[in-house]
């Protein structure tokens, strides 16, 4: 059996972003502020994580200013068009986007690096995340669009809730991978990024504040339970078009989840594939050790160092930040949240 390649014609550039890009996307994010805060700057308002505000927009909290945003999400409804054999991958911030995204362009490409030396692999001289962009950032790309690309399937990251995805998302039919992750372990991982990226004026935020606003459902993207609950819904309306994955069997069983993952997307592997280790070496390309390692230096878009998706990659972590109590209330929302759903971490 032959497995299909995503075409060579992609364009997309795994070198890092130069300062004037970096510029240039500032002014576009600008533009689309200034196009879209007549509509957004009326909605609910609360405190934000890392930027000063989050509006409720659809139902759910967004930054503004800032390239994960209500304005780029927004932008992304009214203007991207996806294709019905396009492929996108879906998560809340912080419950495994990185790791997804290394894991899908690695299987999926994983004839175009056969027989190539391993260390022109882009995984391996750049981040996951140049590698499939995010639907959110199409707005403000500035080098040639990946939707021009001839690249067949594509492979498109979001964190769009699923009642705000862009209509031909919905419409066109095309597969979703969603993963969703503990959400205390999101809840502590989204806690430590913020406080590096956030602005020397705000202060950093303590656990407490983290653990107040999560709890109320007031994060990026939040609430992390109605975000969860819509896309496993769909998962078992239609589970040809949409895989519902979690971090922690990701973690406990990567090479079968990779293997499902796979046939999912359309790239399953072969006998003799599965004889000579290809999963294997799929999954330690993209493991934790490795990939933390290729991006220990180096800056990724916005100013943002490599390093900063790789933190720990455990299940678990949140219990060396969280109290009982704060784990338990957060345990008790998810039970009722999660009542007669079949997700557990
Ligand atoms: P994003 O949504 O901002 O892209 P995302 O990749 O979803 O972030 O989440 C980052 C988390 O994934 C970090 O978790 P931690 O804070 O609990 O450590 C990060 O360490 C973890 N992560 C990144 N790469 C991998 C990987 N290859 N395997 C497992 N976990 C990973």
């Amino acid at each position: 059996m032959s497995v299909p390649t995503a075409s060579d014609a992609s364009p997309i550039s795994f070198e890092q972003p130069s300062s004037e890009e970096n510029e240039r996307r500032k002014a576009k994010l600008s533009l689309l502020f200034d196009r879209y805060k007549h509509k957004f700057t009326t909605f609910p308002k609360e405190n934000g994580w890392i930027v000063e505000n989050l509006y409720m927009y659809q139902g759910f909290w967004l930054m503004s200013n800032i390239s994960f945003s209500v304005e780029t999400v927004m932008a992304a409804q009214d203007t991207f068009q996806a294709h019905p054999n396009d492929i996108f991958l879906v998560t809340l911030p912080k419950s495994g986007t990185t790791w997804l995204k290394a894991l899908v362009f690695a299987t999926m490409n994983r004839n175009r690096y056969e027989n190539k030396s391993l260390s022109t692999h882009p995984l391996l001289v750049s981040n996951p995340h140049h590698c499939v962009p995010f639907v959110e950032e199409e707005s403000l790309r500035t080098n040639p669009s990946y939707l021009d690309a001839h690249s067949s399937p594509r492979v498109f990251a979001t964190h769009i809730p699923y009642t705000s995805l862009p209509r031909s998302v919905l419409d066109s039919g095309c597969r979703l991978v969603y993963m969703c992750r503990n959400p205390k372990d999101v809840m502590v991982s989204l806690f430590h990024f913020v406080n590096k990226v956030r602005s020397k004026s705000r202060g950093l935020m303590t656990i407490e504040e983290a653990f107040c606003m999560f709890s109320k459902g007031v994060n990026p993207y939040g609430p992390y339970w109605d975000h969860v609950k819509a896309y496993y819904k769909l998962s078992l309306e239609h589970p040809t078009r949409i895989l519902f994955l979690t971090y922690e069997n990701m973690k406990l069983d990567t090479p079968n989840n990779v293997k499902r993952l796979a046939e999912f997307l359309g790239f399953p592997f072969t006998e003799e594939e599965n004889a000579k280790g290809a999963v294997e070496e799929i999954v330690s390309l993209c493991d934790f050790e490795n990939l933390s390692e290729v991006n220990k230096h180096g800056n990724f878009l916005d100013g943002l160092p490599n390093n900063i998706f790789f933190r720990k990659g455990k299940v678990g972590d949140w219990s060396n930040h969280l109290t009982t109590e704060m784990s338990q209330i957060l345990d008790q929302i998810t039970k009722e949240k999660f009542n007669g759903l079949d997700i557990s971490f």
